[in-house]
């Protein structure tokens, strides 16, 4: 697929720290120590709805992991997918009388205009699971070869499943005990119920054809992917054995990253997969996490329809840490638009104070874990500062916006 189009980042003076990120697996906060091309997956959308302002958070925070490293001089290559064949997806054009094809380009697309809105830089691959189907397939048939996947003995349906215990790390990801794997399991598109599997948790790798379902030909069977191993062939296949960060919201820890990990390992035996697994926290709305299921959705493209600035958007996601659940309310917006506007005053000054020490602490902020309150609160102080005619620097506008629209991705 074509990813979306995004302006280049012209280089900011001064030096950065190296990025310290939290990673779910370890439980620690560690330095990410990628070398001269950093490579990270982000999990994409299911593009059964519009993008609303949970997703948009998420991306965010990975956008910032994008610009920080490029900051400190790293080519980054970013992959990102789209589920454009999956059960909620089916299910939602089945409902609505849609065709499901048609609906996963009309969402997509709205996804595209919604994050080159916000600012987000773009994926260098953009990939749709149907057009990753015969690698997907394939590498299915090689867990299936090396003994780390199993046909299910169900003469209808001989489906394909992981299993589970075909490395000896399964669980170092999420670190949650069998009783949460089984529960989120059942919440989060698995069936630890099915007769027959070795173990409850086994993913299914591959669904052989039913009626009226999507189906491809391949040597597993007609049929189609699964969820977690469409991620894992898609980032396996373009940015190779070990990635330095896996992301994606919190929701995404288990059974998703854990058997992506898991398939990954049990093909190549690189343990870990991924260096980090950074996992974003959830937004919500009046006490609930956003969700399309829920149904308690703010749009970014009804957001943008109503005439809110983008930049706000993206300012008041960023007021929040990106690892904290946290609720997007009506002062947050009306506090991100007052911050935005302060901003965009303070760098139409001809002078201000001298910048390099508040630039500074934005880049110590930013690689420490993404602090992105302490970050926006460092830029605060100068814009009061200027507003207040407090600085004779000339110079100073000119490098708080290009740093602000660099390392925040915040055009003012
Ligand atoms: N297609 C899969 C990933 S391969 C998927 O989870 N799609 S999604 O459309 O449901 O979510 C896209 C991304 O947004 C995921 O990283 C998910 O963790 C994140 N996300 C979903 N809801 C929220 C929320 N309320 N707050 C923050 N992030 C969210
Ligand atoms: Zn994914």
């Amino acid at each position: 697929m074509l990813p979306w189009s995004s302006v280049p980042v012209p280089p900011v003076a001064g030096s950065a720290p190296p990025l310290r990120l939290f990673d779910t697996a370890t439980g620690e906060l560690r330095p990410t120590a990628p070398g001269a091309t950093a490579r990270m997956y982000v999990c994409g959308i299911t593009p059964y709805d519009a993008t609303h302002l949970g997703h948009a958070a998420t991306y965010l925070a990975f956008d910032l992991v994008n610009r920080v490293w490029r900051d400190c001089g790293h080519d980054v290559h970013y992959v990102q997918n789209v589920t454009d064949v999956d059960e909620p997806l089916l299910e939602r054009a089945i409902r609505d009388q849609d065709d499901w094809v048609v609906l996963a380009m009309r969402e997509t697309a709205l996804f595209r205009e919604d994050m080159e809105a916000l600012r987000v830089l773009a994926p260098r691959q953009f990939i749709g699971a149907v057009e990753a189907i015969p690698e997907i397939s394939e590498l299915v048939g090689k867990l299936l070869a090396a003994g780390s996947a199993y046909r299910l003995d169900d003469p209808e349906f001989p489906d394909v499943y992981f299993d589970s215990s075909a490395t000896r790390e399964f669980g170092y990801e999420s670190g949650y005990d069998e009783a949460t794997m089984r529960r989120l399991s059942a919440e989060r598109g698995g069936d630890p119920e099915r007769p027959g599997k070795r173990h409850p948790v086994d993913a299914l790798l591959w669904r052989m054809a039913r009626d009226g379902e999507p189906a491809w030909d391949s040597d597993l069977g007609r049929g189609r992917p699964g969820w977690h191993v469409e991620c894992t062939a898609i980032a396996l296949n373009r940015l190779g054995t070990q990635i330095d960060v896996q992301g994606g919201g919190s929701d995404l820890i288990f059974p998703h990253h854990e058997f992506g990990a898991a398939h990954a390992e049990a093909l190549t035996g690189v343990h870990p997969f991924a260096r980090h697994y950074c996992h974003a926290g959830m937004i919500g709305l009046d006490g609930e996490k956003m969700s399309k299921s829920r149904g308690n959705l703010v749009f970014v493209s009804r957001l943008r329809a109503d005439g809110v600035d983008p930049m706000a958007i993206r300012l008041g996601l960023l007021a929040g840490h990106w690892r904290s659940d946290r609720a997007w309310e009506p002062g947050t917006l009306r506090a991100a638009q007052a911050r935005l506007a302060a901003w965009r005053d303070a760098v139409r000054l001809d002078a201000g104070p001298e910048a390099h020490d508040t630039v500074a602490r934005l880049r110590t902020h930013l690689a420490d874990d993404l602090d992105t309150p302490n970050a926006l609160a460092a830029l605060d102080a100068w814009a009061d500062e200027a507003r207040g005619h407090r600085g004779r620097d000339r110079d100073a506008p000119a490098l708080v916006r290009a740093a602000v629209d660099a390392l925040l991705g915040v055009a003012l």
